[in-house]
């Protein structure tokens, strides 16, 4: 099964986690998928890396984002591939997808969530702060003028082992849906429960939710997830179960040396290289 989509961006967005390895990772993404529909490579401009209101780089993350929204308005693809780039790569084309397709489905598969503001942000990096930007809150220029894009109750945190201390309250206060690393392992295809078969649904893979140790080519490094086998199980089940109308891959660092079936594995669980 291939994933139909209107239009690939290729986004080399690497100032929103502030580690530049990730940019080669956009591109050899875009060398492993094959074409789909047309294919857009992002320009990502250098810029100062200071702190500013409480963003590093806010004024190239804010641009590249801006750009890419800009780009969505016009074109107005339904299905969207994201080949990233940091987390905040996708975080334009969730937001187009969520207003094409109402009821939409968000899988947030990452061992973070994503959910800072530049107020509770310890770092102050964007890459942070993406999902929070889709529920509506965070830096203005982040969220831009169509507010909130999503409601909590339609994200499903898979994978997510590593939240701040104000993260964790705002999934717990928020009511948010999550399949933790253990639940995972035991039941990849838990991660649809409770979720409309057939319905729209978008899946943001960020590399960081597999266990390094299994797959260890991504940007944070974070222990106790599952491996990569049982992620690309939990991504087939997205697959089987919903009509998967967007995908980001994010913090994809290829130089770190690793076996890259695994990460075709990933990739072709949700239809995007042959098997
Ligand atoms: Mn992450």
């Amino acid at each position: 099964m291939v994933l139909e989509r209107e239009v690939d961006l290729v986004v080399p967005l690497w100032q929103g986690g502030d580690d530049v390895r990730v940019a080669a990772g956009a591109a050899e993404l875009a060398r492993m998928v094959p074409a789909g529909g047309g294919r857009l490579h992002v320009a990502v401009p250098d810029g100062g890396r200071e702190v500013v209101e409480g963003v590093r780089s806010l004024e190239v993350v804010a641009e590249v984002v801006r750009q890419l929204r800009e780009r969505l308005a016009h074109r107005d693809p339904g299905r969207v591939l994201t080949l990233g780039g940091d987390c905040l790569s996708d975080v334009a084309a969730v937001g187009h997808v969520a207003g094409r397709h109402p009821g939409l489905v968000v899988y947030w598969v990452d061992a973070h969530a994503d959910l800072n503001t530049p107020e509770s942000s310890p770092s102050g990096r964007a890459h942070g702060m993406g999902l929070r930007v889709l529920l509506g809150e965070g830096h203005p220029r982040l969220v831009g003028s169509g507010g909130a894009a999503l409601a909590a109750s339609r994200v499903t945190l898979v994978g997510v082992r590593d939240l701040d201390a104000a993260e964790a309250l705002f999934v717990r206060e928020a009511g948010m849906a999550v399949v933790d690393p253990v639940e995972v392992m035991a039941d990849p295809g838990r991660v649809v429960a409770g979720r409309a078969a057939g319905s729209p649904a978008y899946v943001h893979l960020d590399m960081d939710v597999c266990d390094p140790f299994d797959l260890p080519a991504m940007a944070c490094p974070t222990p106790g997830g599952p491996p990569a086998a049982a992620v690309a199980g939990a991504l087939a089940a997205i697959a089987a179960h919903h009509d998967v109308v967007g995908v980001g891959v994010c913090e994809y660092v290829p130089v770190v040396e690793h076996d890259q079936g695994k990460v075709r594995a990933l990739l072709g669980a949700l239809g995007l290289v042959g098997a």
